[in-house]
């Protein structure tokens, strides 16, 4: 019974020098090949672009493997700004084209009707 009890003592002693690990990894992808009408057009989609906040929902994915007292290992992945980048070029672009127009631009940035 002694034994057990300093078994115990020993387990909850090395707890406090649990290992702890924390990986970051970005993820991203190639920026899609756009071209845009005129200098106004490429200035709009940029100012756009840089105002818009990060999108929160789905960018990050965490993993975690937990073995009790001993040891955790945590992995984070996390979406690169290519990815956003090319999200807006989806949703700017109206037609696909790969060719941004000021009138697509504008819509997108909500000033369709200047
Ligand atoms: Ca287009």
């Amino acid at each position: 019974m002694a034994w057990a009890w300093i078994a115990a003592w020993i387990v909850g002693a090395t707890a406090t020098g649990c290992i702890h690990a924390t990986r970051t990894v970005v993820r991203d992808e190639a920026r899609l090949p756009v071209e845009f009408e005129s200098e106004a057009a490429g200035r709009i989609f940029y100012e756009t672009l840089s105002k818009r906040p990060p999108q929160q929902e789905g960018e990050e994915q965490v993993t975690r493997v937990t073995l009790p007292v001993v040891f955790s290992d945590e992995r984070r992945v996390v979406k690169g700004p290519n990815q956003g980048f090319n999200r807006a070029v989806r949703e700017c672009d109206a037609n696909g084209d790969r060719r941004i127009t000021e009138v697509e631009a504008k819509v997108w940035a909500g000033r369709g009707k200047e």
